[in-house]
């Protein structure tokens, strides 16, 4: 009874995912191997083998997962505040989320690059994009803390990002929506062909620091990028992004934008970009933007506003930037370890094109031109490609490489890893996923060396793989042994919001950099208290600035008088440990914000204003000792206009602080 019950409701839902975008795989019961566990497993006290970044989606996070146990080690806020440890909420890191549409605590955050060197990873940092107000962040890994945050003029919907060259020279950011750019956008949606226009920005890393400045943009089209690799290699100069909606719908894209038989790869030689900048050949102009930076010295982030950005048209200015027809809606744009072969995932294509780079620089200097699309010239699509792989399974989505020749597709409709031959576009495995899988990862996977060894398959929809969780299910993970002839999936993890592009890195790259404590002397924080004897509490007026310590187990002061209804709290609490892994967390009664989790060494401040006369209890929120839950003190409010007079400090005694 249970069973013919269980197999109409999988037969139901076999037939759901189908009308919706994906199916069921068939042959589930032979996935696993009995050695499985054997491969995954990490025993208690050991390291795993890789860190794998992974983008949070809707949750405007990433998180921190260990390979090949899947074990989940850190979140790490980017775009979204976070209360567990006060990311946008403390008074140090407000800034961070600050745009020119104001303070932005949320946002969509899809894809991960780490910086390369020499066309591998290097381990020094991590960017990030954001999808919904367009921006894009810089991750120190070393602290695994988000350091700057750029936004982006000109743009709506920052997907094609954030991808970087050979030697992160730079990051890119193209629009998923293209809108009206200028200074009157207030125009009919009727008017698309007309009136809207795409961009793609390049934004520059300085190599010492990180630090990140919008160099340029190329005013493009009205359609939509997608995503996006730079070149590497023979191709190191360019970079490749795939488009969509290249028939300009501004209405039910399902149908509007899926009339094109081949969109577009878009082809950007940023060489030849940067010298039509050196030579003033950009537009300047004028827009608004915000510029976003954690200074780890004084462990405060400020916001700059900017003012300006230059814009080529490749129009006027010609030779760089070119259009090579792709089946049909292409999603990945994914370039091989030896940078000579191009591969676009056409979500509606029935097959993979791969363009050889080789043939794209023929082809443009032989002018093979199928004529132009908006003044740009489109190259023939024979005359740019490699080959195709025919059959490779339905709803191509994405391509990592192996190092070995191999290239490894996700099909989101049929839900499956697809392994083909690079060199003779052969399909040499598949195997199932679950379910309806959208971007993959192998370790390096995208660089001149990858891994191999593992591929991660980040899976929307879970259906039946976890125990029921209400009507919203866990998004997922599935690792992969890919060091054989054959696919072999190891190991389910759950992950946090929803993944969409992944980053793994051999663990020693970044593991040997880590910071362990910030030292107390190098505090350059303004509202540092540097040892119990220097807490003090001090009023400007209204503001009353709580300079206080935490060690285990107390804070000082820990009792605390004189504050009056009306006035601002600044408590600034410094966390004196000099040890790994001591934080200590801060929190006060009815406060209007989140903890804050203040790491050993560093000084964090928490705003509260109180709304009510009476006593408010403080206590740390992170179990830091055996006498943790004795970590705690009051603070006194009065009425306004009271002259309670200030008082503080540590093991008062009665009669020092009852006077009134
Ligand atoms: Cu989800 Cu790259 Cu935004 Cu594909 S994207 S899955
Ligand atoms: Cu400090 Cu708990």
């Amino acid at each position: 009874m249970y069973k013919d019950k269980f197999s109409l409701l999988a037969l139901t839902l076999i037939g759901l995912s189908l009308a919706a975008p994906s199916c069921k795989p068939r042959n589930e019961s032979t996935v696993i191997t009995s050695d499985a566990a054997q491969k995954t497993y990490v025993a208690p006290g050991k390291y795993d083998e890789f860190y794998n970044f992974v983008s949070g989606g809707f949750n405007g996070q990433i998180s921190v997962y260990g390979l090949p146990s899947g074990r989940l080690l850190k979140i790490v806020p980017v775009f979204s505040v976070f209360p567990e440890n006060g990311y946008g909420y403390s008074e140090e890191t407000k800034a961070m989320l600050n745009t020119s549409n104001g303070f932005v605590p949320w946002d969509d955050q899809h894809h991960l690059e780490l910086s390369q060197k020499d066309g591998s990873p290097d381990g020094r940092w991590l960017f990030a994009n954001a999808n919904n107000t367009p921006r894009v962040a810089r991750i120190n890994l070393a602290s695994f803390r988000t350091e700057e945050i750029l936004e982006l003029p000109n743009s709506a919907g920052n997907h094609s990002s954030p991808f970087c060259t050979e030697n992160t020279e730079y990051i890119v950011a193209g629009t998923r929506f293209s809108v009206p750019l200028g200074d009157n956008t207030d125009l009919p949606i009727s008017s698309y062909k007309k009136n809207f226009h795409g961009t793609v920005s390049f934004i520059k890393v300085d190599t010492g620091t990180g630090h990140l400045s919008l160099a340029f943009q190329i005013l493009l089209p009205g359609i939509n990028f997608d995503l996006s690799h730079a070149g590497k290699g023979p191709s190191h100069d360019w970079f490749f992004f795939s488009c969509y909606n290249t028939e300009q719908a501004h209405t039910l894209l399902e149908v509007n934008a899926s009339q094109r038989d081949k969109d577009f790869i878009m082809a950007v030689n940023w060489k030849k970009a940067e010298e039509y900048v050196r030579e003033h050949k950009g537009d300047v102009r004028n827009v608004s933007y915000v510029h976003n930076v954690y200074d780890e010295k004084t462990q405060t982030a400020t916001s700059k506003k900017e003012s300006q950005v230059v814009v080529l048209d490749p129009v006027q200015l010609h030779d760089f930037v070119y259009f090579i027809p792709c089946p049909k809606s292409p999603h990945g744009c994914d370039v091989d370890p030896t940078g000579e072969y191009i591969v676009g995932s056409g979500k509606l294509a029935a097959l993979i094109p791969v363009f050889s780079y080789t043939k794209i620089q023929k082809a443009i200097s032989d002018k093979q031109f199928e004529g132009d699309y908006a003044g740009i010239p489109v190259i023939k699509y024979d005359a740019a490609l490699y080959g195709e792989v025919q059959k490779p399974g339905l709803g191509p989505l994405h391509t990592e490489f192996d190092g070995k020749g191999n290239a490894y597709t996700s099909m989101f409709v049929s839900s499956e890893v697809v392994k083909w031959s690079v060199k003779d576009l052969k399909v040499l495995d598949r195997k199932p996923t679950f379910y309806s899988v959208g971007h993959l990862c192998i370790p390096g996977g995208d660089s001149k060396h990858p891994y191999g060894k593992y591929l991660i398959a980040y899976n929307k929809i879970t259906k039946d793989r976890y125990l029921p969780t209400g009507a919203e299910l866990a998004q997922s993970a599935q690792l992969y042994d890919i060091s054989g002839d054959k696919m072999e999936m190891i190991l389910d993890f759950p992950t946090v919001g929803e993944p969409h592009y992944a980053q793994a890195i051999p663990a020693d790259l970044i593991s040997k950099n880590s910071v362990k404590y910030y030292k107390i002397e190098e505090n350059g924080n303004p509202y540092v208290t540097k040892g119990e004897k220097a807490a003090k509490v001090v009023r400007d007026g209204n503001k009353v600035h709580v300079y206080i310590t935490a060690i285990r187990s107390h804070f000082a002061p820990d009792n605390i008088e004189g504050v009056r209804l009306g006035d601002e709290v600044y408590f600034h609490v410094t966390n004196l440990e000099q040890d790994w892994d001591i934080p200590h967390g801060f929190a006060v009664k009815g406060a209007a914000t989140a903890e804050i989790l203040i790491m050993p060494g560093e000084t964090c401040t928490l705003k509260w204003v109180p709304t009510e006369a009476g006593v408010f209890p403080i206590y740390c929120t992170d179990f830091c000792s055996a006498l943790h839950q004795e970590m705690q003190g009051y603070i006194r409010v009065s009425k306004a206009g009271a002259n309670t007079p200030l008082l503080f400090g540590t093991n008062l005694s009665d009669s020092s602080v009852v006077k009134n």
